[in-house]
């Protein structure tokens, strides 16, 4: 028996549709993606912010094809080749971009202090929002009420510990360091756009309009206005069937 993913919907729909379909040139850079991947999206992000030149590559990761194998033995997307040779992990591949085109739009600070806060929030992202969305997304059952808040709950802590490690707004610019959007801020956007998913599967999910979550809804709104943030975003309707368990 195949992998119970293993048909989802074939290809990006929607706006990130037309993305996909202006990448099918061959270019330095190929990103072997899915466009349902919170992960591979972080790549994604990276690249059209920086307006690095790529190929868009749709990969299945639960149907691996040989091409990807061939060069990520793991399968795992989202995989990328520079003249080719292979890297993956979206953070280190995010970084690798960051590096290797230094004429671009850049997404760390300059100052050494600022670039290793911006990785310490970047970790923090990936160790502790990322698993807390997975463990309320995936609790069941759904009758357990307080085990559900509970999760619910935990989930809102990280994204409130986040927002307090904000940098003060500036510049009328609500991103974690200020006027514009940095890597942190990419590598955190695939979770705030897939918000809506827990609202669908746990009951309703929202964030509180308090003070104490001004910052956090003023990056949001800031990141959902973002051209890259719902240009790389694909139909609701595959996106839901996705996570169906
Ligand atoms: N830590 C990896 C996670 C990537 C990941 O989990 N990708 C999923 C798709 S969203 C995948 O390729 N799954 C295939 C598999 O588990 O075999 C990263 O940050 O790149």
């Amino acid at each position: 028996m195949g992998h119970p993913d293993a048909d989802v919907h074939p290809v990006a729909t929607g706006a990130a549709k037309t993305v996909v379909d202006r990448h099918q040139e061959d270019q330095d850079l190929i990103l072997y993606g899915s466009w349902f991947c919170p992960f591979v999206q972080r790549v994604w992000l990276v690249l059209e912010e920086k307006k690095v030149p790529y190929k868009w590559v749709e990969v299945n990761p639960y149907n691996k094809p040989d091409s990807l194998m061939k060069i990520n033995p793991r399968g795992l997307v989202p995989t990328v080749e520079h003249d080719g040779k292979a890297l993956y992990e979206s953070s280190v591949i995010c970084e690798f971009i960051e590096d290797a085109y230094p004429d671009h739009q850049k997404l760390l600070p300059v100052d050494a202090y600022d670039r290793a806060y911006s990785r310490l929030w970047s970790d923090f992202v990936s160790t502790r929002i990322v698993p807390a969305f997975h463990r309320y997304l995936q609790f069941l059952p759904v009758t357990d009420l307080p085990g559900l808040e509970e999760k619910r709950q935990e989930f809102l802590d990280t994204l409130l510990t986040f927002s307090r490690a904000m940098r003060e707004p500036k510049e009328g610019g609500f991103f974690f360091g200020g006027s514009s959007p940095m890597m942190v801020d990419l590598i955190a956007a695939p979770w705030l756009q897939r918000l809506w998913v827990l609202d669908e599967y746990k009951g309703p999910f929202f964030v509180p309009l308090t003070t104490e979550w001004k910052r956090w809804n003023d990056w949001a709104n800031s990141l959902s206005d973002l051209k890259s943030y719902y240009e790389t975003e694909s139909d609701k309707e595959p996106t839901r069937k996705l996570y169906k368990r």
